[in-house]
């Protein structure tokens, strides 16, 4: 699964940094970063897929399991180190669930704020993704 990358990180006796750059690390130019934080342990958000939106997700504190579906399939990534990120491209329903009390997910996505982009009905989502056959697992 490519989903997962890698981050540069440096780390030296002072602690670690990771650096994160548009069109080399992540494939897309950054418009919008977001963070979720403040979670409880078992409240899930999420519960919709995007038309036209790429995302780079990175849970840069404790740890929580972001699911990602593609019509035909779903696989659960437990994200819980800040050296790398789940990167969505393509149309997936998400889920996140099982968050630590002290998680903090950062996004990185690649359009402003859209509430129209957004799918948040799961048969409308598998038709869509039927249409475009974007959401394929690489
Ligand atoms: C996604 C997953 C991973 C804004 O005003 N601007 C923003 O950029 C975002 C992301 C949200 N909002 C508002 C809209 C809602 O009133 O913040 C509120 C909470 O958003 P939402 O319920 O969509 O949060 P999640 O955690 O269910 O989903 C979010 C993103 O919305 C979504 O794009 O892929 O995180």
């Amino acid at each position: 699964m490519k989903n997962l990358i890698d981050l540069p990180h440096f780390g030296d006796d002072r602690g670690s940094l990771v650096a994160i750059e548009s069109m080399d690390t992540i494939p897309f130019e950054v418009k919008r970063i977001y963070y979720i934080f403040d979670t409880k342990k078992d409240v899930a958000r999420g519960f919709h897929a995007h038309k036209n939106l790429s995302q780079f997700v990175i849970c840069v504190k404790g740890q929580c399991d972001f699911v990602l579906d593609d019509g035909e399939r779903k696989v659960i990534y437990n994200l819980n180190s800040a050296k790398e990120g789940l990167l969505i491209e393509g149309v997936y329903w998400r889920e996140m669930h099982n968050f630590s009390e002290d998680c903090v997910l950062m996004v990185l996505a690649s359009e402003h704020y859209n509430e129209i982009d957004y799918i948040k009905d799961y048969q409308e989502f598998l038709a869509t993704v039927r249409k475009t056959k974007d959401g394929k697992w690489q």
